[in-house]
């Protein structure tokens, strides 16, 4: 395993008051000590002032804070430099260069939460949780990825592991005497035992979709006809004019997506041409690129001024025709709920009335979006742990597979111990997700998103 002592930035590059640099590795004293004056790993964890020099010319760099983490005590396992320079365009660029100069090189996008995996202090969930703490961008993602951090998911794979393992006991005692009829252990006691084991994981696995949806955002198209106020109800939703609107029917000619936290939940916004029957050869193509968008929806939220709604059959069955041909959950809106509307139509739920003039029922529908998009999350609550990339998802269902295949065997008499191997091959997929074993490509995939300094 490589250990050689590595450096980076730990914070991102440009004006800021301080910058944080990170050095660790075997011989990572030794490389500070030619850069920084006077140093001192002694006590440990204790931050000292020093000069940064850069060697060999001692040309002075900068006045820093520097804390000394010696290994195995430290975030990577390894004796590691924690130094606090000036920020700025130059100074901290100088200090990583001094070094360089003293003999580390430089660090790989990952390279310092790598080795904290390799050397045992994180597994690999902690580790994508670390990346997704950094990436988050609404309350939701953070709280998550805390969650995960603090070994929420990991715990919950630890007692899955056990209970695997405990059921794989009681057949020990049909392996150890299998000659006796009724073994110690009764037989609907190892199924009792293969169903709950089973259920667990299979909820937790029932979590991904939503879990990946999190860690995405969930893709909201907005549709409807032409002039409904799906562009003024885009720009309401994201807090900015991004779209244009006009009164001109036909008006938006292609998608424009934009990220948005809605009720503390990640959200892609689509808003999209209106859909009618057109001549016009660029609104068909922006049509196509709408339908397009609504195969690939989470949700779609249709719009209907609420003038027209309900005014003819004509209307109802292209809104029928319509909400055929979506397989996302669709919210209906009725937009212009400020103008004047018939009392007589009919309205079909789940339906909100908004206005994007008086502000009018927007908060509703912001709610009402974060209870359809991340029903089970909310559910769930910040407690309960949840999956959250397609990884953990491939190992869960390989999890599920051979407990499925583990009580098949048994049914069709296959010996205790030919059985009790695919309850081996379960745990094999709980601990690959954890990260007991991790082979280099995975750690490759894992890290490849991580940016340097983390
Ligand atoms: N009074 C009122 N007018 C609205 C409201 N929402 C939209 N409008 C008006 O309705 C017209 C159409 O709005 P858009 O947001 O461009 O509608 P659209 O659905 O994006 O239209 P296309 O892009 O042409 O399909 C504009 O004149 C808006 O000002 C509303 O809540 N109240
Ligand atoms: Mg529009």
């Amino acid at each position: 395993m490589l250990s050689d002592p590595i450096v980076a930035l730990a914070t991102p590059p440009g004006r800021s008051a301080l910058a944080l640099i990170r050095l660790s590795g075997r011989g990572a004293f030794d490389v500070a000590a030619r850069a920084l004056h006077p140093f001192h790993p002694d006590p440990p964890r204790t931050v000292r002032r020093v000069h940064v020099v850069h060697p060999p010319t001692g040309a002075p760099v900068d006045d820093a804070l520097a804390a000394c983490f010696p290994g195995p005590r430290s975030y990577t396992g390894e004796d590691l430099v924690e130094l606090s320079t000036h920020g700025g365009l130059l100074v901290p660029g100088a200090a990583v260069a001094a070094l360089l100069a003293a003999g580390a090189r430089p660090a790989r996008p990952g390279e310092f939460t790598r080795r904290a995996v390799l050397n045992g202090k994180l597994d690999l969930l902690q580790a994508e949780a670390t990346a997704d703490l950094i990436d988050a961008g609404s309350s939701a993602q953070a709280r998550r990825a805390l969650h995960q951090l603090d070994r929420g998911l990991s715990t919950r794979l630890d007692g899955l592991r056990a209970e695997l393992l405990e059921l794989e006991a009681l057949l020990a005692y049909e392996i150890d005497f299998p000659d006796e009829d009724e073994g110690p252990v009764a037989p609907e006691r190892v199924v009792r035992a293969w169903q709950a084991v089973r259920d667990r994981i299979a909820r937790l696995l029932d979590t991904a979709p939503e879990g990946e949806r999190l860690r995405e955002g969930a893709l909201l198209v907005i549709a409807g006809r032409p002039n409904a106020g799906k562009s003024s109800l885009f720009n309401a939703l994201l807090g900015a004019e991004r779209a244009i609107v006009t009164e001109v029917p036909g008006t938006t000619r292609d998608a424009v997506e934009a990220h948005a936290v809605l009720e503390g939940f990640p959200f892609r916004l689509v808003d999209t041409a209106g859909l009618r029957q057109s001549d016009d050869r660029v609104e068909r193509l922006g049509i196509e690129v709408s339908r397009k968008y609504l195969a690939a929806a989470d949700l779609v939220l249709f719009c209907e001024d609420n003038r027209e709604t309900g005014k003819g059959t004509r209307e109802r069955d292209a809104r029928g025709e319509f909400l055929a041909q979506v397989s996302a959950p669709v919210v209906v809106v009725h937009t212009k709920s400020d103008l004047e509307t018939r009392s007589d139509r009919p309205t079909v739920p789940p339906s909100v009335a908004v206005s994007v003039v008086t502000g009018a029922g927007l908060a509703d529908l912001r709610r009402k979006l974060a209870e359809v998009a991340f029903s089970r999350l909310l559910a769930l609550g910040d407690v309960e742990p949840v999956v959250t990339r397609a990884r953990h998802r491939d190992a869960l269902q390989r999890a599920v597979a051979e407990v499925d295949a583990f009580q098949t065997a048994r049914g069709s008499g296959v010996d205790a111990e030919a059985a009790a191997t695919h309850l081996r091959a379960a745990v094999g997929a709980l601990d690959d997700l954890i990260g007991v074993v991790t082979p280099d490509d995975v750690l490759d995939r894992v890290f490849a998103s991580f940016c340097v300094g983390k």
